[in-house]
């Protein structure tokens, strides 16, 4: 089902200001970022300079509007880890088998994620407390 721990998603107040740290502090570099609309958020995606194309990445998530999944996250929560995202082939299949477990999606289709990725999440409730992202990568040509 699974075929790799894709990113790791923490919830930010300002994404300039949380890259600088992770560059600064850790050494990481971005290779990615964008504005998502639908998701309501303005994002980056960061990887450890050791890290071969593929491996797990960090990604950097600020809100664009006040009423969007992160913004409620970090009025209640603060700034922090927000979510797991797992690498899937077929996100479809991937929502069928969790279904059919009694597991909670929380999108009856899937919706465009970072990179033209296609995604969907499962509820943290029925996932241990983790928000829980499943990710199909697009084809690359
Ligand atoms: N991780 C773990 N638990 C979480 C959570 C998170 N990220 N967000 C909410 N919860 C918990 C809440 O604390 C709450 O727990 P209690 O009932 O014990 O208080 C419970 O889940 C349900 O909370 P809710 O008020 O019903 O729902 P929210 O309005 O907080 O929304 C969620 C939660 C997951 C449905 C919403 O954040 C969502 O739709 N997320 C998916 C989209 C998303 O996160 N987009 C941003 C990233 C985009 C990307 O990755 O590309």
């Amino acid at each position: 089902l699974v075929t790799a721990v894709d990113h790791v998603g923490i919830a930010v107040p300002d994404l300039e200001a949380a890259i600088a740290f992770h560059r600064e502090t850790f050494g990481l570099e971005v290779t990615h970022s964008e504005v998502n609309e639908e998701q309501g958020v303005h994002e980056a995606m960061l990887r450890a300079p050791g890290d071969a194309t593929g491996a797990t990445q960090l990604q950097l998530l600020a809100p664009l509007r006040p009423d969007s999944a992160i913004a409620k996250f970090l009025d209640r929560s603060g700034p922090g880890l927000q979510q797991l995202a797992f690498r899937v082939t077929d996100v479809e299949a991937a929502m069928s088998a969790l279904r059919a477990k009694g597991l909670r999606l929380l999108y009856d289709e899937p919706r465009r994620g970072t990179a033209d990725s296609r995604i969907n999440f499962v509820h943290p409730k029925d996932a241990g407390g983790v928000l829980v992202e499943l990710v199909e990568p697009a084809e690359v040509h």
